[in-house]
């Protein structure tokens, strides 16, 4: 009497159904332990039928597969291979840029999509199903296609140094979950970790601490340090590595706060000796801002933009312009005479002034400036620059109704470095409150009603570093959160649930523990 289907979620207005509420004892019901994350569109059981998915199974589809095969095999440590008389088999369909629609079915595995970017998001639920269930896989529908198309993870590699492995690892998670952009700070006041070569100065001495202190690893000549950086190889390896798995790579250089490494690495250049102006960072440095009011900020700028963009081939590129600390230029003798020459009233002029000059510098290479919200103190910068609200929600809200694209940052709900609870020996800082996984994935970045919702491009989860130093702490500061950062991402809120959320993160977590990720055990 033919199969059984079993809706595992449908979306409320498909079902008629007026209350989101109504739709919940459905999902309720279905062996979900064994589901997709983030959440699809529409995902169909096919009750009682099997497709077996053979170690060396072929793969036909439209040009050259390599590229999108390498992901999968390495996910799944399978060794699919493309081959004309396929049980698996990509087609074109005319749908959304990043759309699939994958059925798995007793005799093989279609992937439907417009192109390389829908592929690979089929090819990759197809990779989470078989991790979850082994070589015999039900058979099941699924369609469907992201909410937004910035789906960011940032990782700061200043505060503490982060192997190259680490970074690759990293980049392969995120791939499972479907995140599409790694947004890498690369510097910090307590460390510059990206090679120049116009200025050897700024990894030579920019990139360690501790220097002489008798603690940490021994290196050679004998002085303990702390540190490290990334060679231009290693940043176009990591690039490409990223490009691979379908994620590109957003570089951030922050200035001109942060600049601690570089304003050490670099005094000649980047001090004005008559500058007698006081001040305290958040993270209390009272050097760490550069001054844009010297030709050799800008001297040293545009070289970091040229080297910055031959590197990274993505059209974003990360200014910073966070935290610039009060007190700041107010005794700078330069800064005084750019503001008469200018005509600026508000000191904070001179920070927009900086960075317009940024984003105009990167336009001319047709790359597009991406900031922190500060970017927008001084109402220099136009409207163009990307936007990472950070310090709420509602601080995205007022730069898209101002016009500006915006990533939703904020910490409260998706800064991955913040404790998930108030517990003594909970790690984490705790500034913005302690979001704990529920918190994480109940959030909406974008509510139905607000009337600028085009302007938001995407979510970015932030991990600061500050207090991750080991690979572990990485992992548990991650995990689980990360899936709930990509489900609100990628879900639409009426396919979003928290207990059938729940009801998935075993099966996730099975996956994550076959990868040796020393997740955070959720506590309910
Ligand atoms: C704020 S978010 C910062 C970072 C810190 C972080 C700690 C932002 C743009 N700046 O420098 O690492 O808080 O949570």
């Amino acid at each position: 009497d033919g199969p059984q289907i079993i809706p595992v979620t449908v979306a409320s207005q498909e079902l008629g159904l007026e209350s989101p509420a109504a739709t919940q004892p459905e999902l309720a019901e279905v062996d979900s332990e064994h589901g997709i994350v983030p959440q699809p569109r529409r995902l169909v059981r096919v009750e009682g039928s099997y497709f077996r998915l053979a170690e060396r199974a072929h793969v036909k589809g439209p040009g050259n597969l390599t590229t999108l095969l390498g992901h999968f095999n390495e996910l799944t440590s399978l060794a699919l291979e493309q081959d004309h008389d396929a049980e698996i088999t990509l087609l074109h369909a005319s749908l959304a840029d990043e759309a699939y629609r994958l059925h798995i079915t007793p005799q093989g595995v279609e992937i439907a999509a417009a192109g390389p970017a829908g592929w690979r998001h089929g090819l990759v639920s197809l990779a989470q199903w078989y991790l979850q269930h082994g070589e015999s896989l039900p058979c099941i529908e699924i369609e469907d296609e992201p909410r937004f198309n910035l789906r960011v993870i940032h990782l700061d590699c200043g505060r503490h140094f982060q192997s190259m492995a680490s970074l690759k690892r990293l980049l392969k998670q995120m791939s499972l979950y479907k995140f599409n952009r790694f947004h890498w700070h690369l510097t910090d006041d307590e460390g510059w970790r990206l090679e120049i070569k116009a200025f050897p100065a700024l990894t030579e001495v920019g990139a360690w601490r501790g220097h002489g202190l008798a603690v940490g690893p021994q290196l050679s000549g004998g002085a303990a340090r702390y540190g490290g950086f990334y060679s231009q190889a290693e940043a176009r390896d990591l690039v490409q590595y990223a490009a691979n798995l379908g994620i590109e790579v957003i570089p951030e250089i922050d200035i001109p706060g942060h600049c601690h490494a570089a304003i050490k690495a670099l005094p000649d250049l980047l001090v004005e000796p008559s500058d007698h102006s006081r001040y305290l960072s958040v993270q209390f440095f009272d050097d760490n801002v550069l001054n844009p009011a010297l030709p050799g900020t800008y001297q040293f700028l545009n070289q970091v933009m040229d080297e910055v963009c031959e590197l990274f081939p993505s059209t974003l590129v990360h200014m910073g312009g966070d935290e610039v600390p009060h007190g700041v230029w107010t005794d700078s003798p330069a800064c005084q005479a750019l503001m008469q020459q200018q005509g600026y009233r508000d000191i904070r002029e001179l920070q927009g002034h900086l960075l317009r000059h940024c984003q105009d510098y990167l336009a001319a290479k047709g790359r597009q400036m991406v900031g922190w919200e500060e970017v927008l103190q001084g109402d220099k910068v136009g409207k163009e620059a990307i936007i990472c609200a950070w310090t709420s929600f509602q601080a995205g809200l007022d730069a898209a109704s101002q016009g500006y694209p915006v990533l939703m940052a904020a910490a409260q709900y998706l800064y991955l470095d913040l404790a998930c609870n108030d517990n003594i020996d909970e790690p984490g800082l705790y500034w913005a409150g302690t979001p704990n996984l529920e918190q994480v994935y109940s959030c909406d970045p974008a509510p139905a009603d607000f009337h600028a919702n085009d302007n938001i491009l995407g979510v970015l989860s932030p991990l600061w570093s500050e207090l991750v130093h080991t690979r572990d702490r990485l992992d548990y500061m991650l995990f689980p959160r990360m899936l709930a950062t990509a489900e609100v991402a990628w879900s639409l809120p009426s396919d979003k649930d928290w207990a059938h959320f729940c009801a998935r993160l075993p099966g996730q977590l099975a996956i994550l523990d076959q990868q040796q990720v020393r997740y955070r055990t959720p506590q309910r």
